[in-house]
């Protein structure tokens, strides 16, 4: 009698455990196969960084899905072109929206106009090649091939045509999402974002149409990891955006061909995760790892307004490299969450606590005002340790990255914005000496005597027009932040 009761538990621990690993999908997701199908619809596809409409809670139908592959210029970065395979003309490819049971008839259309045969591996397809071995189709025709959503999930599709590597390098690939029964539970916002590495002739940001590069990708030395294809794709007017207090969910897709994502929202914790798109959630996630075919579902609700940045935390993949988006999210700001901050001073190990720092002098000394000289010399210490490392040396900055100090019109135009872009931060697009920048600028923690020597040191080097920016400059422009600048901490 003992021993049955132990059994009879054991099953029903067995069943919670089963239970609890479908808790995606429900009972039907047990025989998925056996799902009846009812009518036929054509799917609604969707470019980058957009998704279609949530299946809600209508029957499995036949989906029939309409996909044209275009060979494409586009621009991987301001004055790079590149030569694009594209699943409808975007990258990552159009976004697919299914539910499980859905039979889904396949149009795989190669446009006349393209030079190569394309095929497409799904990774939500049961069946060989993920459909590859069905669709191989050659410029100017169409292949039709039918497959049943088994597993709900987000999956990754790609073309699988040799060089498998060189398509799938050259942009073809996306996700394709199968929601469970009754659909994925209601969120505000919904987006969609698929990592990529890129390899190019020329080095980062080299201009003109930069061919493909078999050596660099076979050594997996990406010149450009970007999201969605491109430098920039989600940055300034093209960030995605929320208002507080909504809940966003992102689909995030890797395409590879090679390169691992650590994907992370710099200022916000993902709540929910679904590890690598299938069924089981994780919460409370600060960087989840999509990998190379792979992807997650990641959700979270943004209790705060600001600007937040999206990146693979390998983290110079994001700052040298493209692989850097923005979340703009609008609303009143929370102190009790973020507080900004709250007080600035010196810290004095012997005296223990913070001092409030004396006016206009954030070294602490008493008054004596610096000497032009020592205000240069003070400034270019700073400058060594904050802004070199984006800047660089001589303030020549890198192309298609970071703007150059040197001779900027942009700079020596207007001191007040030079500070505010100091003391705030700096995003959206800029132009300096004739070149267009569209990136971020964090604002940089330093004291209105710091801002004002080494705003002092980049105005007297390298050919800039001699300004003195005084402590009392900056102070004014810490209570009015200029227009073209914006706080991307608040
Ligand atoms: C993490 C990299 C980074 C650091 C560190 C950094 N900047 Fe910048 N800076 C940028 C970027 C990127 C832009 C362009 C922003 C945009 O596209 O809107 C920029 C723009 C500027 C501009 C306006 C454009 C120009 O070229 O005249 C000035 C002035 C500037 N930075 C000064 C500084 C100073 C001074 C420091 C150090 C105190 C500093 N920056 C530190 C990345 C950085
Ligand atoms: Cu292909």
């Amino acid at each position: 009698m003992k021993t049955k009761l132990k059994i009879a538990a054991g099953v029903l621990a067995v069943t919670a455990i089963t239970v609890g690993l479908f808790a995606f999908g429900n009972k039907d997701a047990n025989d998925p196969t056996k799902i009846k199908v009812e009518g036929e619809m054509v799917a609604e596809l969707t470019p980058p960084p957009f998704v279609p409409k949530p299946v809600g809670n209508r029957a499995a139908t036949k989906l029939i899905v309409n996909m044209e592959i275009k060979e494409q210029e586009g621009e991987m970065a301001d004055g790079v072109k590149y030569t694009y395979w594209t699943f409808g003309g975007s990258v990552p490819g159009s976004f697919i929206r299914t539910r499980i049971g859905d039979e889904v008839q396949f149009h795989l259309k190669n446009h006349p106009d393209n030079k190569l045969p394309h095929n497409i591996d799904l990774h939500a397809v049961t069946g060989p090649g993920g459909g590859a071995t069905s669709s191989l189709v050659a410029p100017g025709h169409e292949k039709v091939f039918n497959f049943k959503c088994l597993n709900p999930g987000l999956y990754v599709y790609h073309c699988a045509t040799a060089p498998v590597g060189m398509h799938i390098a050259n942009g073809m690939y996306g996700l394709i999402l199968v929601e469970p029964e009754g659909g994925l539970p209601p969120v505000d916002k919904e987006y969609y974002i698929m990592q990529g590495d890129f390899y190019t002739k020329g080095a980062y940001g080299e201009q003109g149409s930069q061919p493909f590069d078999m050596e660099k990708a076979v050594k997996e030395q990406p010149d450009y990891v970007v999201f969605n294809g491109k430098v920039g794709s989600l940055t300034g007017d093209k960030a995605i955006t929320a208002k507080k207090g909504e809940t966003v969910r992102i689909y995030m897709g890797n395409g590879g061909p090679n390169i691992v994502s650590s994907f992370h929202v710099i200022g916000e914790i993902f709540d929910k995760v679904h590890i690598e798109g299938g069924s089981l959630i994780n919460k409370d996630v600060q960087t989840t790892l999509v990998p190379a075919g792979g992807s997650a579902i990641v959700e979270f609700k943004v209790d705060v307004p600001g600007t937040f940045i999206l990146v693979d935390h390998s983290i110079f993949r994001a700052f040298n490299k493209g692989a850097l988006g923005m979340l703009k999210v609008e609303g009143e700001q929370d102190k009790t969450i973020y507080s900004g901050t709250v007080q600035e001073g010196i810290y004095l190990p012997e005296g223990g606590t913070i001092q409030k720092m004396p006016k206009e002098n954030g070294d602490g000394k008493a008054a004596a005002a610096k000497s032009l000289p020592e205000k240069i010399k003070a400034g270019k210490e700073i400058y060594g340790r904050t802004c070199f490392a984006c800047h660089q040396s001589e303030g020549q900055g890198i192309p298609n990255a970071f703007p150059p100090l040197a001779k900027s019109d942009f700079l020596n135009a207007d001191p007040k914005r030079a500070i505010n872009a100091v003391l705030h931060g700096l995003t959206g697009e800029i132009t300096v000496n004739g070149k267009k920048y569209n990136s971020v600028m964090t604002s940089q923690n330093l004291t209105d005597e710091e801002i004002s020597n080494v705003l002092t040191y980049v105005y007297n080097s390298w050919g800039n027009n001699k300004t003195e920016v005084t402590a009392a400059m900056v102070k004014a422009g810490r209570s009015t932040p200029a227009k073209k600048t914006k706080d991307i901490h608040e």
